[in-house]
C-alpha cells in the first residue's frame, strides 16, 4: 500500500519535472548524467524562486506607507502582530504540506491516529487555542490606539476629511491641509470628522486607520519616536478621487513644534 503510494509520488514528481524543469534547462543536460543534471536544474530552480520571492517581498517591507517600518509604539504593536501571525501562519502551512505528504507516504500513521481525534484537534482545539490567542493580541493592541483619558490630555488635532483633502486644525486655531506637523515623543490625539462620506484616516508607520464618520469624532492617539516624514493615506474607499487623498506627516522635536508656526510647515518641500 506505502509502496505504491511512494511510486505514486514518485511519477508525479517525475513527470513534473520532465514537463516543466528539464525541458528548460535541456541544454545544460548534455554533460552530466540526467539525474544529476536534474537535481542540479530543482536546486538552481528553487534558488531562483527563493532568491525572487525575497526580492519581491522585502522590497515591499521599506518605504514611507509600509507598516514593517514602524516609527511609534502602535505601529510596532501592529507589526509584532503581522510578524508573528506570517511565522505562526507559515509553520500552520509546513505542519499541514508535513501531514500530507505523510498521509502520502504512510497512510497507515495518519489512520492509526483516528477520524475522531483528527476532527477533535484539527477542528477545535488547535483553532481554537489560536484564534484566542490572536483575538487577545488584537485587543491589546487595539488598546494603545484609544485615547482613553488621562490627568493631563496629550496635543489635540482635529482633523477634516473631505473629498478629497485632509484639513488638520491645531489648539491655536491655525490649520494646514494635506500635512501636518506633531512632535517627536509625544502622543498625539487626532479627532476625526468627516464633511461628506466616510474616509479611512491611516499612517501605517505610526499606527493603525480610523475612520473620519460625518457627523461623528473618532480619536486615535499615535505617536511618532523619531523625526521623519511619514506618509498617510485615505483608506477608506470615497469616490473618484480617493487615489488623490494623501497627506504627509512632519514629526519635529518638541522646540521647534511649540516654536514655529505649523503653518510654515506646509510651505517647505
Ligand atoms: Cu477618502
Amino acid at each position: 500500500m506505502s509502496g505504491n503510494s511512494n511510486c505514486r509520488f514518485h511519477r508525479l514528481a517525475c513527470n513534473f519535472l520532465d514537463d516543466g524543469v528539464v525541458a528548460a534547462g535541456s541544454g545544460l543536460a548534455h554533460e552530466r548524467s540526467p539525474s544529476r543534471a536534474r537535481s542540479d536544474l530543482v536546486a538552481a530552480w528553487f534558488r531562483s524562486s527563493a532568491a525572487i520571492v525575497s526580492i519581491i517581498s522585502l522590497a515591499a517591507c521599506a518605504g514611507p506607507l509600509s507598516a514593517l517600518q514602524p516609527e511609534g509604539p502602535a505601529a510596532r504593536g501592529t507589526a509584532t502582530l503581522w510578524w508573528s501571525m506570517l511565522i505562526g501562519a507559515a509553520v500552520i502551512f509546513l505542519a499541514v504540506l508535513a501531514i500530507s505528504a505523510l498521509a502520502i507516504l504512510r497512510p497507515a500513521v495518519v489512520a492509526s491516529f483516528g477520524a475522531r481525534r483528527t476532527i477533535l484537534w484539527g477542528g477545535l482545539i488547535v483553532p481554537t487555542v489560536i484564534l484566542t490567542i490572536l483575538v487577545i493580541a488584537a485587543f491589546a493592541l487595539g488598546e494603545r490606539l484609544l485615547a482613553t483619558p488621562r490627568e493631563e490630555m496629550p496635543l489635540r488635532i482635529d482633523v477634516t476629511a473631505r473629498q478629497w483633502n485632509w484639513e488638520f486644525r491645531y489648539p491655536g486655531g491655525e490649520s494646514t491641509a494635506n500635512k501636518v506637523r506633531i512632535p517627536v515623543g509625544e502622543d498625539v490625539d487626532f479627532a476625526l470628522t468627516s464633511e461628506d462620506v466616510i474616509h479611512g484616516f491611516w499612517i501605517p508607520r505610526l499606527g493603525g486607520k480610523l475612520d473620519a464618520i460625518p457627523g461623528h469624532t473618532n480619536v486615535i492617539r499615535l505617536r511618532a519616536d523619531r523625526p521623519g516624514t511619514y506618509g498617510g493615506v485615505c483608506a477608506e474607499y470615497c469616490g473618484t478621487g480617493h487615489a488623490v487623498m494623501p497627506f504627509t506627516v512632519e514629526a519635529v522635536s518638541r522646540e521647534e513644534f511649540y516654536s514655529v508656526p505649523a503653518q510654515s510647515a506646509e510651505l517647505r518641500p
